[in-house]
């Protein structure tokens, strides 16, 4: 059983508001034992927007989790949209470097779907989101050295849930430092409870994804979240993030980013169905986590598929015409994220 404690974060070189928890695994009156310090995460999620945990994976876990990394990006667990065809005899290195990260990965790999549920992850998303919590996405991000970050954006502008409990677990791979691209945050930004505009950018720092704008903060606002591998960083979905390239001499900055929200909610996410009304939306490509799921009368679906995240070098044509557009906040049919809307004229 696990149990909890917090403490101010040395990591995040003891910004204002950022609070810590970590695990150990020596106990066994578990979270009810850490009642307090179950209070403090939740307060410190509510009033920060992200809730950091230390080193929450063993080392063994987060090899185990690099390797399926790599297995992924050899084609060994199946086909990913986006794949280049392997090359014999490819170092790891190699192979690493094709891709920025890779949507989906739980779709492939027993190994990503396994750890969708870790019990870490699922001890603080009962905290934060309530009992019942189901998750829609995972993302593997390699960003080897030199890859692009992605600007500022909020999580619910692409995944909008209708009680906005949204949540990103930020699963470390790798020591993620400002050098090599961490997270950025602007503490306290969720709390406005507004999805900004987003529109397409031509800062070259940046991937072909979209980029918020309008909002009351400025970049000073923002800190770093350096933290170690295995390490957890929840981030509300309304919550302005970012993130720098890769800009170490060599490595990866590796992280794997699942998204969960209460059960309780529908997930508007892929528009209506053909007559469906608006009201009743709901993405059922989910995986439950944590309680029940309140639908026990609905079917799950099978939507999503593996894709490659397209990149600078990626077929981004919006950002080769160098303009800005605003962005569809829906899929449309085939339409996929980070991609560019069709051309109008
Ligand atoms: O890890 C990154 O570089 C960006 C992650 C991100 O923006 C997200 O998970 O929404």
């Amino acid at each position: 059983m696990a149990s909890v404690t917090t403490a101010a974060n040395s990591d995040s070189g003891g910004r204002a508001g950022v609070a810590a928890a970590s695990y150990s695994s020596d106990t066994d009156n578990g979270m009810a034992a850490a009642a307090e310090s179950i209070e403090s995460i939740r307060e410190s999620y509510a009033e920060n927007g992200y809730y950091i945990l230390p080193e929450a994976l063993t080392p063994k876990e987060v090899e185990e989790l690099r390797a399926e990394t790599t297995a992924i990006c050899r084609g060994e667990r199946g086909d990913v949209d986006g794949f280049e065809p392997n090359v014999a005899g490819e170092s790891e290195e190699d192979v690493l470097r094709r891709y920025l990260c890779v949507h989906f990965p739980h779709k492939i790999s027993e190994t990503m779907l396994d750890y969708l549920g870790h019990r870490q992850i699922a001890d603080v998303l009962t905290q934060v989101i309530g009992p019942n919590v189901k998750c829609m996405q995972s993302m593997l991000f390699i960003k080897a050295a030199g890859k692009p970050g992605q600007a500022w954006h909020q999580d619910e502008f692409s995944i909008p849930t209708r009680d906005r409990t949204l949540t990103g677990a930020w699963i470390a791979l790798d020591d993620a430092t400002v050098e090599n691209g961490c997270l950025w945050v602007i503490p306290g930004s969720h709390k406005r409870c507004i999805i900004w505009p987003q529109h397409y950018h031509e800062d070259p720092r940046f991937d072909c994804a979209g980029e918020a704008y309008g909002f009351p903060y400025s970049d000073e606002d923002s800190i770093p979240v350096e933290v170690r591998a295995g390490s957890i960083v929840f981030f509300n979905g309304y919550l302005l993030h970012r993130s720098f390239p890769n800009r170490a001499q060599s490595g990866y900055r590796r992280v794997l980013v699942n998204h969960y929200m209460s059960a309780e909610s529908l997930l508007p996410w892929r528009g209506p169905k053909e007559g469906e009304h608006m009201a009743v939306a709901d993405y059922r490509d989910i995986v439950m986590i944590a309680g029940e799921d309140p639908y026990p009368w609905k079917e799950y679906e099978e939507l999503a598929a593996p894709q490659v995240r397209p990149t600078l070098e990626g077929g981004c044509e919006t950002w080769r015409r160098g303009r800005k557009r605003e962005i569809l906040p829906f899929f449309k049919d085939g339409f996929r994220p980070g991609d560019a809307p069709e051309d109008d004229d």
